[in-house]
This record gives structure tokens, C-alpha cells and sequence, in this order.
């Protein structure tokens, strides 16, 4: 299948933060079928992240804030050069304006089959600035598009009042898919400590607890653009990708499941989904936006 021009033999793909690292990690889910791979978040300089504790578990979900750890372009370029598979590799970059964003755009796109721009993550504050201001997001996305030859998806934040004048001014900058959602804005408390659980206070949800914000994200995108929307959000079973299928997306991505299982899961999953399609007759394309398109 081809989405936004990336070719994918499912639409089943591993989102930015849990496992895309090392070339060794690509290999392991290349073997777990899955259809592509997206790799933490990149920046011009390395970044060593926030102290620990950095991700905690709560009631159907998890809280991280990592603080965007990651060994900086250059370092990641050597990596990308040991990397093995034919599975595509979608670089997630972030910047702190779109100068950066294009420069790490020109660096990377001759080593990957895309970029996935991080305007998302929830608890840093120039990029969540930046996800937040549709200005903004339509000049970094024309500023990536310009400085790459690969498409170039952009990740939206949920934590807006309305994602489609996100969605679209993303797709007014020329980005070839939307990929939504990134975590929602949250945080704990130790009651005994009294004090945050987390060391940078606050962090983003993923996992169970946001499928439903994600799968409204991709119903409301679904009606306001025209270019292909990734799901992410909360997804950790077949019904799960389907659900997401039908309210609008072209693929998904998977990421706290992987880490409460394994990166097996992924076959488990792409193995029910076939069962599924094999059972309606239809392929992976011919889910998208079944439910969608009954309330145009
Ligand atoms: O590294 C992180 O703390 C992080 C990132 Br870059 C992101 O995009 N979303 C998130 O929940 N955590």
C-alpha cells in the first residue's frame, strides 16, 4: 500500500519514541512486520533529556516526559548508515523554528523514505508553541517540504481547542499526511511525598485512556482536509487499527502496547487484521473511512 508515497506492506507502524533508536531495533521490527517505522524525535544538537523518574504509569495509560533524548543529526546519520532493512524509516525531527526544522529536513531526507515533523510534544514548550499556532505549523511544514525530495507528515498535538485549523494549515504548507494524535497534556502526584511523580512536573498521556481523543481527532481531520491522516493514540489490538480505519485514517502508528507487550505484538495484531480484511473481502485500503464517509 502507498500512503502520503511511503510504500508499506501494512498500515501497521511503530510510532516515534518507543523503539526506532538503533539499527539493530529497526531490524527487529522490520522482522515483526511491521509496515514502517518511525524513529524518536532529532534535533540539530544531542539532547540528554530530563532526569528520571521520566514515565509512570496510571489507570489506563502511561505519563512520560522524556525531555526529547537523542543522539543529534550527526550521530544519527552514522546510525541510519548501519541500518539494514528495506522497511521504510520516517525520521521524526523537531526544531525550534522553522530554520532548524529545514536545515535537519535537508540533513536527513537523503537517509530515510520520510519525515515525520514533531510539532507536538506536550511539555515542551517552544514546539508545543509552535503546534498551537496554525501560522506557525504552515510556515515549518513549507520550510521541511522546501529543504526535503521525501514526503514530509506532520504530527499534530491534541492540546488545542480545534485540531482541524491545525490539519489545515498544515496541508496549506504542503504536508503530503497528518499524523494525529501526540500525547495529551497531564500529570501525577505522589499524595505521600507530596510532590509531582514525574521530575519535569508535567508530561503526556498515551496508551488506552486517549484512544477515544485520538480516533475524534481523526473523525474531525477526516471531514476538514484532503491529504491522508496517520492514527496514533491508545491503539493495542486489531479492533483497535480498524476503529481508527474507519473513522478516516490510512494507517497507524503503535506505541505504548509495544511497550506493555512486546515488539511482537505487532505481528499478533497484523495477523488478526488479515483474518479480519479476509473476512469483509476487503484490503487495508478499503477500510479507510468506511464509517467516515456515512456522515459527510
Ligand atoms: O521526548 C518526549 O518527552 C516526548 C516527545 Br519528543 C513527544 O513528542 N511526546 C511525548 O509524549 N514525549
Amino acid at each position: 500500500m502507498d500512503v502520503a508515497g511511503i510504500r508499506m506492506d501494512n498500515p501497521l507502524m511503530v510510532c516515534s519514541g518507543v523503539l526506532g533508536i538503533s539499527a539493530g531495533l529497526f531490524s527487529r521490527i522490520e522482522a515483526a512486520h511491521a509496515g514502517a517505522v518511525v524513529t524518536k524525535s532529532i534535533s540539530l544538537v544531542p539532547n540528554k533529556g530530563y532526569d528520571n523518574p521520566t514515565v509512570t504509569g496510571v489507570a489506563s495509560g502511561v505519563i512520560n516526559a522524556m525531555g526529547l533524548p537523542n543522539p543529534g543529526v550527526d550521530a544519527f546519520i552514522e546510525e541510519l548508515g548501519r541500518s539494514e532493512v528495506s522497511m521504510p524509516i520516517v525520521v521524526s525531527i523537531y526544531g525550534n523554528d522553522e530554520g532548524e526544522f529545514a536545515e535537519l529536513a535537508r540533513r536527513l531526507s537523503p537517509h530515510c523514505s520520510a519525515l515525520e515533523l514533531n510539532l507536538s510534544c506536550p511539555h515542551a514548550g517552544g514546539l508545543l508553541a509552535i503546534g498551537q499556532d496554525p501560522n506557525l505549523v504552515e510556515r515549518v511544514v513549507r520550510a521541511a517540504k522546501e529543504a526535503s525530495n521525501v514526503p514530509v507528515l506532520a504530527k499534530l498535538t491534541p492540546n488545542v481547542a480545534d485540531i482541524t485549523k491545525i490539519g489545515l494549515a498544515a496541508q496549506e504548507g504542503g504536508a503530503d499526511a497528518i499524523c494525529a494524535i501526540n500525547t495529551v497534556k497531564a500529570m501525577a502526584i505522589d499524595i505521600y511525598q507530596k510532590h509531582p511523580i514525574l521530575s519535569n512536573i508535567g508530561g503526556g498521556l498515551s496508551g488506552p485512556a486517549i484512544k477515544p481523543i485520538g480516533v475524534r481527532a481523526v473523525w474531525d481531520l477526516a471531514g476538514a482536509i484532503d491529504i491522508p491522516i496517520i492514527g496514533i493514540g491508545g491503539i493495542a489490538s486489531w479492533e483497535d487499527v480498524v476503529e481508527y480505519l474507519y473513522a478516516g485514517a490510512s494507517a497507524v502508528q503503535m506505541g505504548t502496547a509495544l511497550g506493555m507487550y512486546d515488539i511482537d505484538h505487532i505481528t499478533r495484531i497484523k495477523d488478526e487484521l488479515d483474518i479480519f480484511c479476509a473476512s469483509t473481502e476487503l484490503d487495508y485500503e478499503g477500510l479507510c473511512g468506511i464509517v467516515r464517509k456515512r456522515y459527510p
